[in-house]
C-alpha cells in the first residue's frame, strides 16, 4: 500500500485526475462503521456516508463477507445468459417492497434515466400518448445525476451550464407547490412526475407534510405515472424504509441506488408494476453489469443488514436527537436546522448580516466544515450556506452527542466571542 502523504496524495490527483470535484482537503484510507480515517491515521466520525451511500456502515462486516465470498465464485456473466442470483435478488427486493418487477442497473442516473424510458414508453403504449410527445414533468432544485438527460432536467447552472443542447419533453415546476403540478398535469401529454420525497442535493428541502400524499392523489387523477427518486432518501435514510412511506403511498416507480450496495459498489434498481416493466421487451434496455451476482448477493446482504438491524427506527431516533442537540447550541449564524431522520443540513446565516461575526475570510459554511474536520468531523456544504449532516444509520446516542459537541466548538472557534 502506498506509504505516500495526505499532501502528496493530493497532489497526484491534482496532477494526473481530472478537476471535476473540489474536495474537502482530507485523504482519506480506512472506514468502520460510523468512522473513516486519514493517511496520517486521525480519526474522523463520517457525516456525510459517501451522500447516503454507507447507510449500514463503512465495510459493513456481514456485506463485505458476502461480496468476498461471491466475489471468488462469480462476479459477472453479462444478461446474455442467466445467473443463479438474479432471480432469487429479484424476488426478495420485489417482496420486500411491494412491486411485481425490478430492473437491475448500477448508478443512480442509469436508474433515473430507465425510469424516464419507461415512462416515456408507458405513455406511449399504455396511455396513447402521440409518438415523440411524452411530456415528463419535474421539480426546480432537482438533482439526479450527472448524464444530459439529468443536466437537462436540472435547474442548476453549474449541473447545465455549457453542456446543451438538452433533451426535449422535460417540464420544471416548482418544488412543494400542489397548484403548480395540478395545473401542468391538464397537458395530455404528460407521461410522469418525477420527484425526490426530500430534495437532497437543494440542500435537504422537507417539503409540506402533505405533499407526497397529494402528489400521489393528483398523479392517479390524471392517469401520470408518480416516479419517487429515492436514490438518497431511501433505504432507511429518512427513518422509514422509503421516505414515502411518511405519506403511507406508494410511488408508480421506485428509484433505489447508493446504499442498496452499503457503498461497497454501484448498485441501483428501478421497481413497478407489469403494466409499466413489461412496456420495454427484451433487448430494449439494459447494461453490461446490471444484475450482475455480485451485485445481486451484495444488495440481498445490504437490505438486510437495513432490516434487521433496525436501522430505519434507529436513524429516526437518532435523527431526533441530532436535531435536537443543533438546535440548542443558539448561536447567531445558525439559520435553521432542517430534515428527517438521519438527513438533516445546518443554514448558516451567512452575507452581510453575520460577517462581523466571523473569524475567518471566505465562506463561511466552508470554513466551519474545514473547522469541524480538524475537530474530527466530515461534512461537507452542499449550496453555498448549507451543510448537509447524514452520518451512516448505524450511529448511537454517544456518537450524536459527540457530534453535536464538535459542531458547537467549531462554530465558537470560527467566530468572534
Ligand atoms: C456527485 C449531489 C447528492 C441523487 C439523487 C440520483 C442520483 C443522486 C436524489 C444519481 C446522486 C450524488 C452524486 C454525487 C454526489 C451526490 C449528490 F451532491 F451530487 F447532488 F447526494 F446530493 N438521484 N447524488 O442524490 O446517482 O449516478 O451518482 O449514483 O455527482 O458528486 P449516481
Amino acid at each position: 500500500m502506498t506509504t505516500l502523504s495526505s499532501k502528496e496524495l493530493i497532489a497526484l490527483e491534482e496532477k494526473f485526475g481530472a478537476h471535476n470535484y473540489h474536495p474537502l482537503p482530507v485523504v482519506l484510507a480506512k472506514g468502520k462503521g460510523v468512522h473513516v480515517w486519514d493517511v496520517e491515521g486521525k480519526q474522523y466520525l463520517d457525516f456525510l456516508s459517501a451522500y447516503s451511500a454507507v447507510n449500514q456502515g463503512h465495510c459493513h462486516p456481514r456485506i463485505i463477507k458476502t461480496m468476498q465470498e461471491q466475489a471468488e465464485v462469480l462476479t459477472l456473466t453479462s444478461r446474455a445468459f442467466h445467473n443463479n442470483l438474479l432471480g432469487v435478488y429479484a424476488e426478495y427486493i420485489t417482496s420486500l417492497l411491494g412491486y411485481d418487477k425490478v430492473l437491475p442497473m448500477n448508478a443512480g442516473v442509469e436508474a433515473c434515466e430507465t425510469a424516464f424510458k419507461l415512462a416515456r414508453r408507458w405513455g406511449y403504449d399504455v396511455k396513447g400518448i402521440e409518438e415523440n410527445k411524452a411530456v415528463i414533468i419535474v421539480c426546480d432544485g432537482n438533482f439526479w445525476g450527472r448524464s444530459i438527460a439529468a443536466v437537462s432536467s436540472s435547474t442548476d447552472v453549474s449541473s447545465y451550464g455549457g453542456f446543451g443542447p438538452f433533451v426535449p419533453g422535460i417540464v420544471k415546476i416548482p418544488y412543494n407547490d400542489i397548484s403548480a403540478l395540478e395545473a401542468n398535469l391538464q397537458d395530455k401529454n404528460v407521461a410522469a412526475f418525477m420527484v425526490e420525497p426530500i430534495q437532497g442535493e437543494a440542500g435537504v428541502v422537507v417539503p409540506d407534510e402533505d405533499y407526497i400524499k397529494q402528489v400521489r392523489a393528483l398523479c392517479s387523477k390524471h392517469n401520470v405515472l408518480f416516479i419517487a427518486d429515492e436514490v438518497q432518501t431511501g433505504i432507511a435514510r429518512t427513518g422509514k424504509m422509503m421516505a414515502c412511506d411518511y405519506a403511507e403511498v406508494k410511488p408508480d416507480i421506485l428509484i433505489l441506488g447508493k446504499a442498496l450496495s452499503g457503498g461497497t459498489m454501484p448498485v441501483s434498481a428501478v421497481l413497478c408494476r407489469d403494466e409499466i416493466m413489461l412496456c420495454i421487451k427484451p433487448g430494449e434496455h439494459g447494461s453490461t453489469f446490471g444484475g450482475n451476482p455480485l451485485a445481486c448477493a451484495v444488495a440481498i446482504e445490504s437490505l438486510k443488514v437495513i432490516v434487521e438491524e433496525k436501522l430505519a427506527d434507529n436513524a429516526a431516533k437518532m435523527g431526533e436527537l441530532f436535531r435536537a442537540g443543533l438546535n440548542q447550541i443558539q448561536h447567531p449564524i445558525i439559520e435553521k436546522v432542517r430534515g428527517k431522520g438521519l438527513l438533516n443540513a445546518l443554514v448558516i446565516k451567512d452575507g452581510k448580516e453575520t460577517e462581523h461575526l466571523w473569524n475567518t475570510d471566505g465562506e463561511i459554511a466552508w470554513n466551519l466544515c474545514l473547522k469541524m474536520r480538524d475537530n474530527g468531523l466530515l461534512a461537507k456544504p452542499t449550496h453555498g450556506n448549507i451543510i448537509r449532516f447524514a452520518p451512516p444509520l448505524v450511529i448511537n446516542e454517544n456518537q450524536i452527542k459527540a457530534a453535536v459537541e464538535i459542531i458547537k466548538t467549531s462554530i465558537e472557534q470560527i467566530t468572534k466571542k
